[in-house]
């Protein structure tokens, strides 16, 4: 019983020991914290200096209507970013298409957000939900470049 109690002793001031001595040493043996969660999504905080282009904000509705807060957007012709929130309990996400170009921002749950960006010369695009079915219920809207 009593070694017992000195092994366990020993046991618990080795533990201290490990955990006290360093993170660096023990991130390959046990970590198994949840790897990337926090994936900043590069926010191109666009420089407005050179090319135009534009930063736009969306949102999905929060009522779980399959439909953006707006239907229609303009953009000065460049590099046009639109960044779309999520307060859906459904996964949505936003995509540029028209005049030759396609780009699709991932598809995000409820309190992300969505980025896609493309080059666009002026003209008339569609901007719309990636996720099968939700363009076709209405979520999309016209994005005019200029
Ligand atoms: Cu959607």
């Amino acid at each position: 019983m009593k070694a017992n109690r000195i092994y366990a002793a020993l046991a618990i001031v080795a533990v201290l020991a490990i955990a006290g001595c360093g993170s660096s040493k023990k991130s390959s043996s046990t970590s198994s914290s949840a790897p990337a969660t926090t994936s900043t999504p590069a926010t191109t905080s666009t420089p407005s200096s050179g090319g135009g282009g534009s930063s736009l904000k969306i949102s999905a509705d929060p009522n779980g209507n399959l439909k953006f807060n707006t239907s229609s957007l303009s953009a000065k012709a460049g590099n046009v970013t639109i960044t779309m929130s999520n307060p859906s309990s459904i996964p949505h996400g936003v995509a540029i298409e028209g005049s030759g170009v396609s780009k699709t921002g991932s598809t995000v749950n409820q309190g992300a957000s969505s980025t896609v960006s493309a080059k666009l010369k002026p003209g008339k695009y569609t901007f719309f939900c990636p996720v099968p079915g939700h363009r076709q219920a209405g979520m999309q809207g016209t994005l005019t470049v200029k």
